[in-house]
């Protein structure tokens, strides 16, 4: 029930050579590791929305992640899930066979809900966003975090249901990180609850992030103990799919959860 998303990341400055043979050999030695250590999902994605990446044209992002999802779907029947805005991107992988699409813009940009509407199977994952990547952190504001974000995603579900997709099929992810202070993601993940009102499953994404950072003062690769601890609130509260980069350590702690919760492997 609780389900652990490896992060596999294809942008250039995660691989030495990224989108290159090299490259994509690297990218499915660490998907193949990630399945071993537990993953349910593996979640590819080529264009980086950290604040200040530059932009990734449409071909460039098939070049670096198409290649990826095949060669991990010949190797592994793991589900796939493939990160992205762009509906040209969706199409392909949908085509290669990837069970999720998840999109940090919630299918606003053009084409993204009718390219996942053209399933009938694909899942998709909603996150919620204030503002654009680039600009996204520089002046964070809202009233009620937890109302605002639970209003958008709510507001993304009737676009999708509009469009022919099935409830059923999505996932909801407030977007830690996206467009918030320090003081929003806490806020957030303290009130994770309140989301399940929705009345759907949630992904969330703590994994390493800098509100993690903001706390215990360490640099992205030292963030493993606070980011099994934030994983573990999240789960608690109600999360579904833990995204995360360290696999192994968080199905650890996961199967500590569903036993708890849920008495599962005792
Ligand atoms: C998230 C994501 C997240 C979902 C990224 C990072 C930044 N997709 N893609 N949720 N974060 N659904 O991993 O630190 O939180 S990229």
């Amino acid at each position: 029930m609780l389900h652990v998303m490896g992060i596999l990341n294809v942008t250039p400055d995660s691989f030495s050579d990224g989108g290159r043979f090299n490259g994509r050999d690297l990218a499915l030695r660490q998907a193949l590791q990630m399945v071993a250590d537990g993953a349910h999902y593996i979640d590819v994605g080529g264009e980086s929305t950290r604040p200040g990446a530059a932009a990734v044209s449409v071909q460039e992002e098939l070049d670096r992640v198409i290649p990826v999802l095949e060669l991990i779907a010949a190797e592994s029947p793991v589900a796939l899930s493939v990160d992205t805005c762009k509906a040209a991107v969706m199409r392909e992988a949908i085509k290669v066979g990837v069970r999720m699409v998840n999109d940090v813009k919630a299918l606003r940009d053009d084409g993204a809900l009718a390219a996942v509407a053209e399933s009938d199977k694909v899942q998709v994952c909603l996150m919620h966003m204030q503002g654009e990547p680039r600009t996204m952190q520089q002046q964070p504001s809202y009233d009620d975090v937890v109302a605002e974000v639970g209003a958008f995603l709510a507001q993304r579900v009737s676009a999708c249901e509009q469009a022919g997709i099935a409830r059923e099929r999505i996932f909801l992810d407030p977007g830690f990180g996206f467009g918030k202070s320090v003081g929003h993601n806490y806020q957030l993940l303290r009130q994770l609850e309140q989301l399940q009102s929705l009345g759907l499953p949630l992904l969330i994404g703590l994994s390493r992030k800098s509100m993690l950072g903001a706390v215990i003062d360490r640099p992205v690769n030292e963030r493993l103990a606070a980011s099994i601890a934030a994983a573990t609130i999240a789960a608690m509260k109600g999360a579904h799919i833990v995204r995360v980069h360290d696999v192994r350590e968080t199905v650890d702690a996961m199967r500590i959860v569903s036993a708890t919760i849920a008495g599962e492997g005792i």
